[in-house]
């Protein structure tokens, strides 16, 4: 009997970044090169940041096809593993896989699946050696999306997420790409740190994630510039902004960690309550709504940890 190939999407978290972009693209890719019945089609559940514009112009990569509705497809999860961040209903689609680099959360399936999780600085790097594990060569332009996706997740290696395998992946990425990782990831975050057209709404929800600390809900963001002067001016704006979302959303507080890679430092905005605990996780008095904390760059790392165990 003839049968249609499915379609199987392979999905990064909302508000989607380079990570979860170039993990989409390159794991459906990997996949599509195995041999398998089925059609792996990456796919964003969010417009793309413009980083990762950047990233798919430079590398000649298409833009993957945005999904907002998980139910009855069949999906592959990247890059993440909480209901919260993934694509809507995503507990009515048919979960085949879930490759992430994240603290395991709370997706639940009813039958065993591929889990992969490794502690490491991108999920990106899972999927390039994934690529050697399988056998499969890697193209330039696969090499490229993945390489600028370890490189933005570990924020060019200073991120305390970097492993060595991180950095070795890049090192045999590189190669492929044919460029001087380090000139073109300052290159790729310069793009980021445009942000000259973004409204205060982009800023706070650009890279922006659901959290739940002991039943408090919470929003957490993260914007990454050059140099965090360009962001100062911008401050109350972004305040009042998080301040519009933080009801919207019906969360007790809104988190934005404004980061300064070459400082490597972020100056960590916090609107709505407890700021008691805002102030016990992190060590610091409260001054103009927000805290600035040298060697913090990670929101995996270094702010969701001591969070939760503020709200223990
Ligand atoms: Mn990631």
């Amino acid at each position: 009997m003839f049968h249609l190939a499915d379609n199987v999407y392979v999905v990064g978290h909302k508000s989607p970044d380079t990570d979860s972009v170039a993990a989409a693209i390159s794991y459906a890719n990997l996949k599509n090169q195995q041999g398998m019945p089925e059609i792996y089609v990456p796919a964003a559940a969010g417009t793309i940041n413009n980083e990762t514009k950047f990233v798919l112009e430079h590398f000649g990569v298409p833009v993957p096809e945005t999904i907002t509705d998980a139910k009855g497809k069949k999906i592959i999860l990247v890059d993440h593993n909480e209901v919260g961040q993934a694509v809507d209903n995503i507990k009515e689609a048919d979960l085949l896989e879930v490759v992430d680099h994240h603290k395991i959360g709370d997706i639940q399936t009813g039958s065993p699946i591929f889990f992969h999780n490794e502690p490491v600085g991108s999920t990106a790097t899972i999927i390039s050696a994934m690529y050697d594990q399988y056998k499969v060569p890697i193209t330039k332009e696969m090499a490229g999306v993945m390489m600028s996706a370890i490189l933005s997740d570990t924020v060019l290696f200073k991120s305390p997420t970097c492993t060595d395998k991180d950095k070795a992946q890049v090192e045999k990425l590189a190669k492929i790409v044919g460029e001087d990782y380090q000139q073109y990831g300052i290159a790729m975050l310069t793009a980021k740190s445009d942000i000259s057209s973004k409204t205060a709404r982009d800023i706070v929800k650009g890279d922006y994630k659901h959290f739940d600390f002991a039943g408090t809900k919470a929003g957490i963001g993260q914007i990454e510039v050059m140099d965090l002067s360009v962001l100062a001016p911008r401050k109350k704006e972004i305040l009042e902004d998080m301040e519009k979302v933080r009801k919207e959303e019906g969360l007790s507080f809104v988190l934005i960690m404004l980061t300064d890679v070459m400082k490597e430092a972020s100056d960590l905005l916090f609107v709505g309550s407890p700021a008691d605990k805002f102030e016990k996780a992190f060590e610091g008095k409260m001054e103009n709504n927000s805290i600035y904390k040298k060697g913090v760059l990670s929101r995996k790392k270094q702010v969701i940890p001591p969070l939760e165990a503020a709200f223990k």
